[in-house]
């Protein structure tokens, strides 16, 4: 199993999710009245992902919370003075607020809610994996379970995945890398370090297609296109700006383009217009629909 392409990952589930009726604007109102009162009641905080629906986001701002990428999420919850976190987004995000805020109460509104990477990343397998490498320093991604972080010696998000990787590579270690490969292999390209890849990948990412990119590119010339590094190399070569959803947000922000062709879960397109309300949106295209978040 010391080739990684050996390793037989899970198929990856995409849980079933209750479907939600669609509220009328009154009946929203109302619930999100009760959900304010609640959060006042119970000294809680809500902490939304920038990949969650519109409504949290908005609520998460309205009632002193904080919408984020998940390293800020953590940064956040950890210096909110209230007793209960509110954790909307994946189970890691809810499992890494716990880890730095041991003492707090910390709820997640849909416990179904998963990730890709985490889910094919199992704590058994990859320890197995790690134990036929020891010579190599293991880097694994925000995106995992807390087993898998335990067995890691560095936690990265995609925001400071590449420091932290030139800095290993600086100092002559071998690096293995998990759980992304479209990720560790962007990371290999821009630092140059050589490193051991986890074959996972992210569904949402690895649905957008370089081919169907082009197309859409040659149809919005002028627009700047912004892709996560979890997408794959085709997609990622044709960008102007690739990096983390934070990074992303402010390229909309700071680049002089009226139009940007978006390679990330469509979660973060609502920052984005509450952000720069003039600038025109489009989402890159996949094989199917848009992407959003199916886990
Ligand atoms: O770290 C995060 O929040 C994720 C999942 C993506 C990103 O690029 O910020």
């Amino acid at each position: 199993m010391s080739d990684p392409q050996a390793i037989a990952i899970p198929a990856v589930q995409v849980p079933k999710h209750p479907a939600w009726p669609l509220l009328s604007g009154e009946e929203k109102a109302d619930l999100k009245g009760r959900i304010k009162r609640l959060l006042a009641e119970q000294d809680a905080v809500l902490v939304a992902h920038y990949y969650t629906d519109g409504d949290l986001q908005e609520l998460a701002e309205e009632t002193g919370g904080h919408v984020a990428d998940s390293l800020e999420m953590a940064r956040f919850g950890s210096e909110s003075p209230a007793s209960t976190l509110v954790v909307c987004g994946v189970r890691f995000m809810g499992e890494t607020a716990k880890i730095l805020n041991p003492e707090k109460r910390v709820l997640m509104p849909d416990l179904a809610a998963t990730c890709s990477l985490d889910e094919g990343c199992p704590a058994d397998l990859f320890g197995a994996f790690c134990d036929q490498h020891p010579d190599h320093v293991v880097v694994v991604y925000a995106n995992t379970s807390a087993a898998v972080k335990a067995r890691s010696d560095w936690v990265v998000t995609s925001s400071i995945a590449l420091p932290v990787v030139e800095h290993l590579h600086a100092q002559g270690q071998m690096i293995l890398w998990a759980p992304d490969k479209h990720l560790g292999h962007y990371v290999e390209r821009v630092t140059g370090a050589a490193m051991l890849l986890w074959p996972g990948a992210c569904v949402v990412h690895e649905e957008f297609k370089g081919f169907a990119l082009d197309r859409v590119r040659r149809l919005h010339p002028d627009a700047a296109v912004l892709v996560h590094p979890e997408s794959p190399d085709d997609v990622v070569d044709q960008a102007d700006v690739v990096g983390s959803t934070t990074q992303l947000i402010k390229a909309v922000l700071e680049m002089p383009n009226r139009e940007f062709i978006v390679a990330t879960d469509e979660g973060i397109f609502w920052k984005m217009h509450q952000l720069a309300p003039d600038k025109k949106l489009i989402a890159a295209p996949t094989a199917g629909v848009g992407a959003t978040s199916e886990t």
